[in-house]
């Protein structure tokens, strides 16, 4: 290959991979306690192959291009927008917003849809939530999809909002530390957190964007600054930014540091795929790789070229070769640990 031709393979446009888009067939929101109220959908088939689409962030939201992971005449694709996220409401909500909330509203949203099990799809905090919800109700899970691995320890944080991930994104970094005053900078997470829950919603707004523009400048392995442009809106970055910290600085309200690999016999036997970029700086792939030795049974896959997004060429290529294949025999069989 030419230094060209390799250059276009790299960013190749992942719409190569990706199923088109489409629109809901149906559409819901599901009151799940006095406060919060949640969005979801359903695309695709609905005598499909259920599956349940776990967004990341957490405060990210699902959106359009989300629904283009699955074949959508083989599947049942239901998406849901975690408490505070997207179009649930009320947006940007605290109260009441826990890992075990998100939990038990997955097994709400199953319930109210008569779903008696569905394949977990989720990349970035979609597998932590994903792998803890299968912890919890290995019963309920046909298979896990998952992508750029996050097990929300003392040491992913501090990498990526303290010391580590500076190092690489010095130039993006400055305005993610220039926000914060000089005697705070001993811990971010603590000094945003104060920001982003201040009673002044002037204040709120102002400390949202530059942590939600490190967040999606860092990304991509190719940066594209019309991503961060248009993905960092007022609305978008609030909801995402403050419930992020509220994890964060909650410690994604584990009882320890590594609740999911030492909880991990529970789900060893679901047929499963974790999809990693070699290159993702946001969950770097420690994480992947630790999951893996834990795991062994789960088919791995370390991108060569990609970061943490999900729609970087080789890790969409990846995540839907993965829903195709359990889609076409229920099972990961047959599939290469090469990547
Ligand atoms: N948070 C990583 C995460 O879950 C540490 C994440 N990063 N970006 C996203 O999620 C979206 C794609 C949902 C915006």
């Amino acid at each position: 290959m030419t230094a060209s031709q390799t250059k276009a393979a790299l960013t190749q446009d992942p719409q190569t991979w990706l199923y088109p888009e489409i629109e809901p067939y149906t559409t819901g929101r599901l009151k799940v306690n006095s406060l919060h109220d949640l969005y979801y959908e359903e695309c695709g088939n609905p005598k499909g192959k259920p599956v349940i689409f776990v967004h990341g962030g957490p405060g990210g939201g699902v959106g359009t291009q989300e629904r283009r992971f699955f074949n959508p005449e083989k599947y049942r694709i239901i998406l849901m927008d975690q408490r505070g996220a997207g179009k649930s409401l009320p947006a940007a909500e605290l109260e009441g917003n826990t890992t075990w909330d998100l939990v038990a509203d997955l097994e709400r949203l199953r319930e109210h849809l008569k779903i008696p099990k569905w394949q977990v799809f989720g990349g970035s905090w979609g597998s932590t939530l994903g792998l803890t919800y299968a912890i919890s109700h290995p019963d309920r899970v046909t298979e896990l999809v998952l992508r750029g691995i996050f097990l929300l320890r003392k040491k992913e944080i501090a990498w990526y909002y303290q010391e580590g991930c500076n190092n690489m994104y010095p130039d993006l970094w400055e305005e993610y530390r220039d926000h914060i005053p000089e005697n705070e900078r001993g811990d971010f997470v603590k000094a945003y957190y104060s920001r982003l829950t201040h009673s002044n919603v002037n204040v709120r707004m102002a400390a949202a964007k530059p942590w939600t523009s490190w967040e999606m400048g860092t990304s991509r392995l190719y940066t594209d600054p019309n991503f961060v442009k248009t993905t960092v809106t007022d609305d978008f970055a609030y909801k995402f930014a403050r419930i992020e910290c509220h994890y964060f600085i909650n410690k994604g309200f584990f009882a320890e540091d590594n609740w999911i690999l030492n909880n991990i016999s529970k789900i060893r036997h679901i047929p499963a795929v974790i999809v990693q970029g070699r290159y993702d700086v946001v969950c770097p792939p420690t994480s992947a790789w630790d999951l893996h030795r834990a795991w062994p049974e789960a088919n791995f896959f370390m991108i060569p070229d990609s970061g943490h997004a999900a729609r970087e060429p080789g890790t969409a290529k990846a995540l839907v070769s993965a829903t195709d294949r359990f889609a076409a025999d229920g099972v990961a069989s047959g599939i290469s640990n090469e990547a």
